[in-house]
């Protein structure tokens, strides 16, 4: 497998003026004939190499002429027309298989929908093309069909023009004005439902808004539908930025590798991120809509009027982006629990990513598959920068900054240089050392010491950075570290942003009674670990004044406790007794919810020198037990007074009752008493809402009580035909605590609306359970060999979907030795398999060396 390089980017040759495309589908196959306006930029250059992949070529033609075999060369990526002018026009028909796409990339069916996933490299596997996305171009594209099977022909930009006379067949044509790159290309054929709505930007412009569907899940998208206006008015009112066309469509497939994707005018998503309602959807998939559908349209302008000069600049869109929709999450909800939230979610993925073999700098220096890039790392740390330098700047200067950068870059493909260039002159400031943050990796830890004396408290800290892969040091790094102090009744006497720059230095505070109490890394400033020897984390828990670390004390003094707990079972008293006060504590229900939860058996892995799961699963189970059998009746209580009166609403208020009397639950759970299986069997029977139903039953499932059977069966009676729910039923199997759990998720393999070729589906079981570490990491290898038989078997249908499942393999070289030999055995097992794509080798390979 060839590796690409950020070093070696050379400027495009040639600029692709317009591009005129045809799709004329059939059952079968489908035709494309795709015309192009070139110039040569670089006159030295003789010939023209474009991206084409397994190229099925009906004819060729340059300025209308058809053009002999002797004039171009087709090789298994490229098509390259020997000597060429230095403008014209070349016209290519080729014939693709879109039926047959099981890789869900370029044009391929999802049921009976044509739809495509271009970015990165999708584009070159439907037409010959200059397939990078500094070629920029205007597309005008014809879709033509049957009349009867697809009435809805879609692509990119405005439609100017129906066709009519083809008997059967009809035809659209569709054409954007505004330059484009190739991965922001699609199309949409299909017999679709939908729902309409509008919406008047703040120059007046009225934009038409559809979201289309399978038929029948209409009444699903107006969540969706709802988000997306609310994302649009964020984006004025918090950016200046408005809609640059006269409709925006949004389509929802089942069957797509990511999430969604941001194609100019033409959103295709997960049908996961576009279809909910109380019935089907929990509250997380609510909120999880709402921020998908605004960071696709929070791309429009960061990611398609301002785009990515080469691969190695994703970041550029995608740090950015998450950014942006975490912000508008917030505002549209809890700050404090989006933000705890946020962090939490780059902990679980991101830093078990940065301590891995596959840990990159957040704009990497190298790739052989670039699907392998969307990474935690890419967006979730890439945001957490974005974060850095909007702190640095604050509001007004930031946005002062990224008005320059609109206004500098639009209609350009730039680099994460532009974009820092414009955040230090529009916000006057250096931002040179702050660099090192995109071209370095791993997760840097801050060393934490205080003293004081005579009035005098002194914070001195230390930087240390993880070494490359390679063994290469790496350098300090320049963040904001915001930090508070207390007095000793939880007053705060100092709020203050440090500027930390050095590999070590001292802070001095004068002027104190006493030692006042330190709350550092507040809001999660900087994305680093701090490393402290700490003995005040139950005074924070009380008393931190920042939600943030008042959370951070919590998991903190938890993750203390548990590590005494696998080496002494003693139990740390303090803790329990802060715990308690959590209890009473009288703050917004959703983010007591948060500060209740106890540590995942992530965040207990990422402390541990050799990783063993056992161990874990015991220490946990143990605090677990403790915390439920010390304060069962204030958690019976919280849990009546929260689950009273039974409501569908989507308000915050019943969204947060929901989340506090479901976590209460699952510490009730620990108990494993009738009352609880009571407790649970009365939630599921009565649950008025997926949120509630499905707690409930993983509850029951994990309780191993016979109802749970009768429940599942119920549930499965109820949703089988609701391919979105079926995801969480295969989830909730795949991950329970049963000891036959291998056995069921190989028999839920044959289930009738189990298909391998759908990765969610293959996610919520496979994927699941990879995740479900005490019977993944069995040590009779028997989860090791099951994941690896299916990374081979799917990277024969889906390379994208295989090397995702190799993730679960990152932590071999943290393993115990027995987990680990036998997880290199099963994966040297897969990385000698014939035909293995480069997906999957990429990763494995770096697992292995
Ligand atoms: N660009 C997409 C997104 O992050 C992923 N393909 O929205
Ligand atoms: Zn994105």
């Amino acid at each position: 497998a060839q590796t690409k390089y950020l070093k070696d980017y050379k400027k495009p040759a040639y600029a692709i003026k317009t591009v005129d495309l045809t799709f004329e589908l059939f059952e079968e196959e489908t035709i494309v004939t795709n015309s192009m306006q070139i110039t040569k930029a670089d006159t030295n250059e003789k010939d023209l190499k474009l991206d084409a992949v397994s190229l099925e070529l009906l004819e060729v033609s340059l300025n209308g002429l058809k053009l002999q075999e002797s004039r171009y060369i087709i090789e298994e990526e490229n098509l390259t027309i020997i000597n060429v002018p230095t403008e014209f026009e070349i016209k290519i028909k080729n014939k693709i298989y879109p039926q047959n796409n099981t890789e869900l990339e370029g044009l391929y069916k999802s049921g009976d929908i044509f739809c495509t996933q271009n970015e990165p490299e999708g584009f070159r596997s439907i037409t010959p093309y200059l397939d990078r996305p500094d070629i920029m171009s205007v597309f005008t594209t014809t879709v033509v069909a049957d009349k009867k099977k697809y009435p809805i022909l879609l692509s990119n930009g405005n439609k100017i023009k129906c066709h009519e006379s083809f008997d059967e067949r009809h035809g659209v044509t569709w054409h954007d004005p505004h330059p484009k790159p190739s991965y922001l290309f699609a199309l949409v054929a299909g017999d679709l439902g939908s729902i309409s709505d509008e919406f008047v930007t703040m120059s007046g412009n009225k934009i038409v808004l559809n979201i289309y569907c399978d038929l029948g899940n209409e009444n699903k998208c107006h969540h969706a539908m709802r988000s997306l206006k609310e994302a649009m008015k964020w984006d004025e009112k918090k950016y200046g930025r408005e809609y640059d066309l006269e409709i925006y469509n949004i389509v929802a497939v089942d069957s797509f590798n990511m999430g969604a994707m941001e194609n100019k005018g033409l959103n295709i998503f997960n049908s996961a991120y576009v279809l909910a309602d109380m019935d089907t959807a929990t509250d997380a998939n609510f909120m999880g809509i709402e921020s998908v559908i605004a960071h696709e349209y929070f791309h429009n302008w960061t990611g398609n009027r301002i785009t990515c000069r080469d691969w190695f600049q994703l970041t550029l869109k995608e740090g950015l982006t998450v950014f942006r929709d975490q912000c508008f999450s917030a505002d549209m909800n809890s700050a404090e629990v989006q933000r705890i939230e946020d962090v939490k979610a780059l902990r679980e993925r991101q830093f078990v990513e940065d301590a891995s073999p596959t840990r990159h700098p957040i704009q990497p220096e190298s790739y052989i598959s670039m699907n392998n890039f969307y990474t935690a790392t890419v967006y979730e740390k890439g945001a957490e920068v974005i974060r850095m330098v909007h702190t640095f700047l604050g509001e007004k200067k930031y946005a002062k900054a990224t008005d320059l950068y609109f206004e500098t870059f639009d209609g350009q493909a730039v680099t994460t240089d532009d974009f820092l260039w414009a955040m230090s002159k529009g916000g006057d400031i250096n931002l040179e050392a702050f660099k090192t943050w995109y071209h370095q990796s791993g997760t840097p830890r801050l060393k934490v010491e205080e003293s004081f004396a005579n009035g005098t408290y002194k914070l001195s800290l230390t930087q240390i950075i993880p070494d490359t892969l390679e063994d290469r040091k790496q350098k300090p790094y320049y963040y904001p570290l915001k930090m508070g102090l207390l007095d000793e009744e939880g007053k705060e006497v100092l709020v203050k942003t440090l500027i930390v720059s050095k590999e070590h230095e001292t802070f001095v505070f004068e002027n104190f009674e006493t030692k006042p109490v330190l709350s550092i890394n507040r809001d999660f400033s900087a994305p680093i670990i701090i490393e402290q020897k700490k003995s005040e984390y139950d005074f924070l828990m009380q008393y931190d004044t920042n939600s943030f670390t008042q959370y951070e004390a919590t998991q903190n003094f938890a993750l203390q406790t548990i590590n005494k707990l696998i080496s002494s079972d003693e139990i740390d008293k303090a803790f329990v007794q802060a715990y308690g006060y959590l209890l009473d504590l009288d703050v917004d229900l959703s983010y007591k919810a948060l500060l209740l939860e106890l540590p995942s058996v992530s965040a207990i892995m990422q402390l541990q020198e050799k990783i063993d799961f056992d161990v874990i699963y015991t220490a946990q189970d143990k605090l677990l037990k403790i915390i439920a059998q010390k304060f069962k009746n204030k958690l019976l209580d919280i849990y009546k007074k929260n689950h009273f009166p039974a409501s569908m609403s989507l308000d915050a208020e019943y969204i947060a009752k929901r989340a506090i009397k479901n976590r209460v639950l699952k510490i009730l759970f620990a108990l494993k008493s009738d009352e609880v299986a009571q407790l649970a069997q009365k939630q599921y029977e009565e649950s008025l809402t997926m949120t509630d139903r499905i707690v409930a039953l993983d509850v029951l499932e994990n309780l191993h009580v016979n109802y749970a059977e009768v429940a599942l069966q119920d549930f499965y009676n109820k949703y089988k035909d609701e391919t979105l729910v079926m995801n969480k039923y295969f989830a909730i199997l795949a991950s329970s605590s049963r000891y036959d759990v291998l056995e069921r998720v190989e028999k839920l393999q044959r289930d009738k609306v189990y298909d391998e070729k759908v990765p969610n589906l293959v996610r919520s079981l496979v994927g699941s359970f990879a995740r479900n570490h005490k019977y993944f990491h069995a040590k009779d290898g028997s989860g090791y060999k099951f994941l690896a038989d299916k990374i081979i078997a799917i990277d024969k249908i889906n390379p994208q979907m295989a090397s995702g499942l190799c993730g679960a393999f990152k932590v071999c070289n943290k393993m115990n030795n027995h987990n680990q030999n036998l997880m290199k055995k099963e994966l040297s097992r897969v990385i000698s398999t014939q035909g293995l794509s480069k997906n999957s080798f990429e990763i494995i390979d770096k697992i292995l060396k």
